[in-house]
């Protein structure tokens, strides 16, 4: 079983985003503590089974991130299943799940299942755009989300989500300080080694997109930077 609580630096990729043989032998073998795989459109059965395929030839622990019924894909090593906080479109907090559960209910292995309270805060990002994400009025709303999710709901993981722009570090400590034993992930717009250093220092673990497609380089300096011992 996975233990994501010892995570610090992952990379999420995008199943429907290509990637070539050498890229993705240089992410899996980067020292990062894991594979996220997820994306919002454009996700499939097959094209999430090659890529998961393709990153069991290495070492590193894989998830897959559920954002679409027809993608569930057997063999990873978890599954991370959203449950979108400030959806303002309700059907994205339960209504996936119910679908999911009622035909699949039974071959679940739940000791590979994580929730995770997502709260979105680029409205710009396709997943917001698609879930009619609300926008996070200030830190003490960021706060009181993170409670939501970690105290009421007792969910493991909250997930701080920026996708395409980099988030206010104040929105992400506000998150942090009311997720408590939850475990804080952020991700959105990590482009350098001192933006991923600084929110680093304020999530559990980060998470880096997108810049893996831009600028392969600049994504694998990150890993070092975030895990670096601090002296
Ligand atoms: C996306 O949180 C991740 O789901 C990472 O965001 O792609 O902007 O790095 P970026």
């Amino acid at each position: 079983m996975i233990d994501f609580r010892g995570w610090r630096h992952t990379f999420k990729l995008d199943p429907d985003k290509p990637i070539d043989d050498e890229a993705l032998e240089a992410l899996c073998e980067s020292g990062t503590d894991a594979v996220l795989v997820g994306g919002t459109y454009g996700v499939t059965y097959d094209n999430t089974l090659e890529l998961m395929s393709r990153i069991r030839r290495y070492a590193v622990p894989v998830v897959l991130e559920i954002s679409s019924l027809e993608a569930v894909v057997p063999g990873f090593d978890a599954y991370f299943v959203p449950l979108v906080l400030n959806a303002g479109d309700p059907d994205w907090l339960f209504a996936p799940h119910v679908a999911g559960l009622r035909d699949y209910g039974s071959y679940i292995h739940w000791e590979e299942i994580f929730a995770e309270g997502y709260l979105i805060g680029n409205p710009d990002a396709s997943v917001a755009r698609l879930t009619k994400a609300k926008p996070i009025a200030d830190a003490e709303e960021a706060k009181a989300y993170a409670r939501v999710a970690a105290k009421l709901c007792r969910l493991p993981i909250v997930y701080v989500e920026y996708s395409g722009t980099y988030g206010d570090p104040e929105i992400v400590r506000a998150c942090k300080a009311g997720a408590e034993d939850a475990h804080l992930f952020y991700g959105g717009g990590i482009r350098t080694v001192e933006q991923a250093v600084e929110m680093a220092q304020i999530a559990d673990t980060v998470v880096v997109g997108n810049i893996i497609y831009e600028d392969l380089k600049a994504a694998l300096a990150t890993v070092e930077a975030v895990k670096r011992p601090v002296v």
